[in-house]
């Protein structure tokens, strides 16, 4: 028997895992003391643990199972595809039939104007394209002195070198380093840093910070804005009304480009096919990965406006690519993904069912003692864990003690609910059902419970 996929006993597994696996974003030898999970297998918004434990996972693994585990239709596609074309490339003048079939269902599902995809093998990936491609762009168009793309603090655009870049996190930037040319403005995080302002000013005032940044750069310098239309990683920082306008204002008035990375909000999360259709944002650019594929491969992309398509198209090569750009198996799948997604009406279950149902009980959370303001759109959402709510304080604690302590209890629980800081997050499959919901929610209160008592119990209930 495969020592990997058998039923060895989890501390063996651990053991292994420990001495030859690096994790992610992971202090390995704190992981190796305490072991980590051991995932086995998982059918709709369930997973099994290698001790039988089934968790709700209020993750969608990594915000990316869109359409639930399971689903083994995209298996058998996969295998068709292994067995008929396994692998092709798309450099020189040629194609593959996966690749062109799903070029064509993402431009027929995305905003009008936007009918050029490129590939890539996940979002990091494509945010890089999206760099080269917009300074590539302007040097086109005889302004090669435009290079300087703004982000934001706290925005999240993968962790490749220019991903992470391009992404707000110092923690990031503080490992390897970070590229010219990219600066960073403030973020819509009104419940945060707010103050005393209303959230629909605090919008204004954050989105004209590009304003200034613009004016501050010269134009003539500045080739791109980024944003996620929600950020996700940062915490699901829902911006209030007044930023997304103000930010399409600016840019069009001082034509830059505007990049949307739609990979966490892309693909039916906030209850449109994509999250600038939820917000009114009209991007040049839409990064995509995650829900493409619901996770079952890795692929990713650039949604690209027919103008700089049609620039970059017509002015030699572009020289970019990768080789699993447009991977047949990994395109077969995410077509196969996209097509249950409107057979099934997915997106119109988050819209009309799940979002509505979640809503109310994730609102009603604002009644814990333990939680300030709680925010959903779509199926993506979160809930601030204060010592305060009038005040919006603080903890005095270290910034994630709390959190990490609300998420040991919803593991403990078996929920998947992540924290960001003391902010904790929520993005389930899309396709999760109303009673499902209703688990979720209990198993999250008994967390909160739990946790309160807890912070109560050591003194830590005490604001900064
Ligand atoms: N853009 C956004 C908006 C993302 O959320 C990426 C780009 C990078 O995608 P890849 O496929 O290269 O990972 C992401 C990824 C977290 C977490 O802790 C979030 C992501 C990845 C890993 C962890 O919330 N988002």
């Amino acid at each position: 028997m495969n020592k990997i996929t058998n039923h060895m006993p989890t501390a063996e597994l651990q053991a292994l895992d420990a001495a030859h696996h690096m994790h992610p974003f992971t202090e390995n030898a704190a992981l190796a003391k305490k072991g980590a999970r051991i995932m086995k297998s998982a059918k709709g918004v369930w997973l099994t643990d290698t001790e039988g434990h089934k968790i709700i996972d209020g993750m969608a693994g990594l915000w990316c199972v869109n359409i639930g585990y399971g689903r083994t239709e995209l298996g058998d596609v996969a295998k068709r595809q292994m067995d008929e074309l396994a692998y092709y490339n798309t450099f020189f003048q040629t194609s593959h039939i996966p690749a062109i079939a799903l070029a064509a269902k993402i431009a027929e599902l995305a905003p009008k104007g936007m009918n050029r995809v490129f590939f890539a093998g996940s979002g990091s990936e494509a945010n890089d394209t999206n760099i080269r491609m917009v300074r590539r762009y302007w040097d086109i168009k005889g302004q090669s002195e435009k290079r300087i793309i703004i982000a934001r603090n706290n925005g999240y655009h993968g962790s490749t070198l220019g991903g992470g870049s391009l992404g707000g996190m110092s923690g990031i930037h503080a490992h390897g380093g970070k590229i010219a040319g990219i600066v960073h403005i403030g973020e819509p995080n009104w419940w945060a840093q707010g103050g005393e302002m209303t959230p629909h000013d605090f919008g204004l005032l954050r989105a004209r910070e590009l304003e200034e940044k613009i004016l501050e750069l010269g134009v003539e310098n500045v080739a791109a804005f980024i944003g996620e239309p929600v950020q996700g990683a940062g915490g699901v920082i829902i911006p209030p009304d007044s930023y997304w306008p103000e930010i399409q204002r600016i840019v069009d008035k001082y034509g830059i480009l505007l990049i949307a990375d739609e990979v966490i909000t892309g693909f039916g999360r906030t209850g449109n096919w994509f999250g600038s259709q939820t917000f009114g944002i009209t991007p040049h650019i839409m990064t995509i990965a995650k829900g493409l594929s619901s996770g079952y491969q890795p692929i990713g992309g650039s949604i690209v406006c027919d103008e700089v398509a049609d620039v970059l198209g017509s002015h030699g090569d572009f020289n970019h690519g990768y080789t699993y750009s447009g991977h047949p198996v990994a395109a077969a799948v995410a077509l196969k993904n996209l097509e249950i997604m409107q057979d099934e009406k997915i997106v119109e279950h988050v819209r009309d069912v799940a979002n509505p149902y979640l809503w109310k009980l994730w609102k009603g959370l604002e009644e814990h003692p333990l939680v300030g303001e709680a925010k959903l759109v779509g199926l993506m959402g979160s809930i601030a864990l204060t010592p305060d709510k009038a005040k919006r304080a603080r903890f005095a604690s270290e910034t994630g003690t709390v959190g990490y302590r609300c998420r040991e209890r919803c593991f403990a629980n078996n929920l998947i609910m992540r924290h960001v800081g003391d902010r904790m997050i929520i993005a389930p499959p899309l396709v999760i059902t109303p009673d499902e919901i209703d688990i979720l929610i209990a198993r999250a209160k008994t967390s909160l419970d739990e946790c309160y008592m807890g912070l109560k119990a050591d003194g830590l209930m005490v604001s900064a």
